[in-house]
């Protein structure tokens, strides 16, 4: 029996945006998550299968060897960490701003503020950086609400086009980092399945460029 390749994806605008770069691979998914209630997906390879998990999860999937490859975006990894990950490809898709977010005109002021986010960990290293005092309330979404309940002063937050803060009332204020999705690799699979790993990221790199 061949070795088994698993790849991590999550649904929506990653799976949509990571398709074309895996067809130029040659792999193609045998049915479609919208649509299908599996969670492991066969391909065109009978050992090549894609794990279809919540964007947040696919870090820790390829950390352990649940799946050797994922596609994330740079703020779920900012946001684990990168422990037991290489990135060896920016896949430039799903792509968008972190920003620091708030009542239109306000500028973020001295002294402790309170930020909503869901990206605790970036945030809390961010405003230390910054050498600033802030109390960060974790969210699961909706935080543009934060500061119109008055949950918070600030939201950080991933802005595309402003059109969800703009109809909450919000404006983008301080960017604090460019958003894409990455190729991810497991350590261990680097090395022990490196020929085919190998392969792959350059074929997907070829379909970036
Ligand atoms: O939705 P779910 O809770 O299942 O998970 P998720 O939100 O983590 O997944 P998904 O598919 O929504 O996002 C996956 C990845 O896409 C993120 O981790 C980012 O790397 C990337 N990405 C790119 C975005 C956006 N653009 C984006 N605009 N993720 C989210 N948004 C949201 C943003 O949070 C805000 O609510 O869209 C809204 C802002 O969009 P605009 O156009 O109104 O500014
Ligand atoms: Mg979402």
């Amino acid at each position: 029996m061949s070795e088994q390749l698993t790849i991590a994806l999550s649904k929506g605008r990653i799976y949509k945006e990571t398709l074309p770069l895996l067809k130029h691979a040659g792999i193609e998914p045998l049915d479609d998550p919208e649509t299908s209630r599996k969670l492991i997906l066969d391909t065109n390879h009978d050992d090549i299968k894609l794990v279809i998990i919540r964007a947040t999860d696919v870090p820790t999937y390829v950390q352990y060897g649940a799946a050797d490859i994922g596609v994330a975006g740079k703020d779920v990894l900012m946001e684990h960490g990168g422990e037991g990950l290489y990135e060896p490809l920016d896949l430039k898709i799903a792509q968008c701003k972190m920003m620091i977010a708030g009542p239109e005109g306000a500028t973020v002021p001295e002294g402790r503020l309170r930020i909503c986010t869901k990206y605790v960990n970036v945030a809390r290293r961010y405003f230390a950086e910054q050498g600033k005092q802030v109390e960060i309330i974790k969210l699961y979404g909706s935080m543009e609400l934060g500061p119109i309940v008055g949950l918070s002063d600030f939201i950080v937050d991933l802005v595309d086009t402003g059109n969800t803060l703009k109809a909450n009332g919000l404006a983008p204020l301080e960017h604090m980092a460019e958003i894409s999705s990455r190729l991810i690799v497991n350590k261990a699979s680097m090395k022990m399945k490196h020929a085919r790993v190998k392969a792959l990221i350059d074929r997907i790199g070829e379909a970036v460029n």
